[in-house]
């Protein structure tokens, strides 16, 4: 019997030389380990030897055991050594090759100048006021002062949503942010009639006009909207409030001129301009040579205006501005040509 031990553990040492993966060796091990191996028979049989026979070849059965399950391991460890090693070398590895550039998101030059917008105004205690894209005539003109027929609408070319039926009050793309002003005097009034609180709002937003589009004007385009109403509001307060506005978006040092212009919504109306930040006011092809550049229109609110917003003009003043946050960037980054702004060209917005 001893012998037989002796030739189990020789056959299945011999078989285990030739296993060369895993599958074999988990066959292996059921051959010559598992329950119907001969190993395991001798194992069922010691019940039937001799009280002699049957310690010493119940404990050479046990070293066979052990010495097969210890090759066992030994195979396996080898062969998970040897498919780690040829998976490696599979997907081999050169650590000098320069990494894959991950493509960077980033504002829009748009958001970025409206955001610095917001913070500059947010700043000097202004708050933001949304308004509707689409608007009635009666808002985006009438309650502005610019009666039907009023020959100042032909300074804004107007897209219309629905004219049929509606007379005089067509739907129209908004063709400025000044209506605004009627919505947010007559949200602030509506919390106290009788006592309306002082506005201090900008209005950001998307405007359309029926242009011809050139480097300078789209048919879509940005617009921020100033306004504020309250007890006692001049034109001084409106001067200072866009020099301290063009001081903290241009710089320190920036010069700024105010040139008499006309609105019908605002009386006295002006146009805004600052010293340009590029030439330092000496003259350049930026500000064609005047040292000057436009930002946008202002005034003090039109008694009309307020009237319409609901507040009594003999109480209340206030100013408004309207300003170009694309032209700003232009002049800015020296951008040339507007339309660049919703080409959507990576070769343009990864400059930002
Ligand atoms: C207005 O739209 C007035 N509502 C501004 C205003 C508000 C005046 C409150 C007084 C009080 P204007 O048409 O000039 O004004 O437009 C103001 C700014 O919007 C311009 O200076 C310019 O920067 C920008 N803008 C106007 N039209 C275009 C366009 N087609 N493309 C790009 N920017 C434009």
């Amino acid at each position: 019997m001893l012998e037989k031990l002796n030739q189990i553990q020789g056959a299945a040492l011999e078989a285990l030389d030739s296993v060369a993966d895993e599958a074999a060796l988990e066959a292996w091990r059921v051959t010559h380990l598992g329950r119907s191996s001969a190993l395991m028979e001798v194992f069922s049989g010691l019940g039937g030897l001799s009280r002699e026979q049957r310690p010493a070849v119940g404990q050479k059965a046990n070293q066979v055991k052990n010495a097969l399950e210890a090759a066992l391991a030994e195979r396996s460890g080898t062969l998970r050594a040897a498919s780690l090693k040829r998976s490696l070398e599979g997907e081999r590895l050169d650590v000098t090759l320069p990494g894959r550039r991950i493509p960077m998101g980033r504002l829009h030059p748009d958001s970025q100048t409206m955001r610095e917008l917001y913070r500059i105004f947010g700043e000097m205690g202004f708050q933001i006021f949304r308004s509707h894209e689409v608007e009635s005539d009666e808002y985006n003109y009438q309650l502005l002062n610019f009666p039907v027929g009023h020959p100042a609408r032909d300074m804004q070319d107007t897209y219309f949503v629905e004219a049929e039926g509606r007379g005089d009050n067509p739907i129209v793309l908004r063709t400025h942010t000044s209506p605004g002003q009627i919505h947010a005097m007559r949200h602030f009034v509506a919390g106290n009639p009788e006592n309306p609180p002082p506005v201090r709002i900008v209005l950001p937003g998307v405007c359309y006009r029926y242009e011809q589009i050139t480097n300078r004007h789209e048919t879509q385009f940005e617009q921020i909207e100033g306004l504020a109403v309250g007890p006692g509001i001049t034109f001084g307060d409106l001067k200072g409030t866009l020099a301290d506005f063009a001081r903290r978006m241009f710089g320190q040092e920036t010069r700024t001129r105010f040139r008499a212009s006309y609105f019908p919504f605002t009386e006295p109306s002006a146009e805004f301009d600052v010293e340009c930040f590029l030439c330092a006011g000496k003259g350049c092809t930026v500000c064609k040579g005047s040292g000057w550049l436009e930002i946008g229109g202002c005034g003090m609110v039109h008694p009309v205006v307020l009237q319409n917003g609901g507040y009594d003009p003999q109480r209340y003043t206030g100013f408004a501005f309207g300003l170009g946050p694309q032209r700003m960037t232009m002049l800015r980054h020296r951008i040339e040509d507007i339309r660049y702004f919703y080409q959507n060209d990576l070769r343009f917005l990864e400059q930002f």
